[in-house]
């Protein structure tokens, strides 16, 4: 369990191409955990392993954030001792070595932000529906048609692999808007 350090732009790390994961070991394991732990508790729904320094082709998603207001939840599992457990998210995911493709001319608009880009959000346009292929931590691979915010996400985490940020798919000017935006934000700070 550790939470890592999210690069911020202008960090030139977050150019960079990561690279394909060969060896499916405990090394992987930690990273993956310590991108969950990271992911939490930024929060974000979800990241890419390049956001925490390490330019390799991992991403985690969970588009179920927690909810801070809701319920500890009494737990009578585990034998009878009775505790509580904080809401359970829906669905933590790892996409190692993803392959997308668009399997529809549809766009869809989404106002994304980024753990990286802290504090800015702007509408981006991106194919509505993918197959994705991906490995899991056994290296297993697996494929899926996704769509939606899964879709959305997906594509935003596959361009950090590709060293890009979502400011990038803004025209040149509103760029320059959002980063002087963001350099006023870290002046006040
Ligand atoms: O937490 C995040 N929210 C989000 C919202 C819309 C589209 C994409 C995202 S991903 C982002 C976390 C992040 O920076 N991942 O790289
Ligand atoms: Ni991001």
């Amino acid at each position: 369990m550790a939470i890592r350090e999210i690069l911020e732009v202008p960090d030139p790390r977050l150019k960079q191409v990561s690279k394909p994961v060969e060896v499916f070991d405990d090394a992987l394991r930690t990273l993956v955990a310590d991108m969950f732990d990271t992911m939490y508790d930024a929060p974000g729904i979800g990241l890419a392993a390049i956001q925490v320094g390490v330019p390799l082709r991992v991403l985690v998603i969970d588009l179920q954030p927690e909810d801070p207001d809701a319920e500890p939840q009494e737990c009578t599992a585990h034998g009878g001792h009775s505790h509580t457990h904080r809401p359970t998210r829906k669905e933590p995911r790892v996409f190692i070595n993803p392959v997308l493709t668009p399997v529809t001319e549809e766009q869809s608009v989404y106002s994304e932000g980024c753990l990286s880009v802290p504090d800015i959000y702007a509408d981006v346009t991106r194919p509505a529906r993918i197959h994705a292929r991906w490995q899991d931590l056994d290296g297993t691979m697996h494929e899926a048609e996704l769509d939606d915010l899964m879709a959305t996400c997906l594509q935003h985490e596959m361009d950090h692999l590709e060293g890009i940020l979502f400011i990038d798919h803004l025209s040149r000017l509103k760029r320059a808007m959002v980063l002087k935006k963001l350099e006023k934000i870290r002046r006040a700070a």
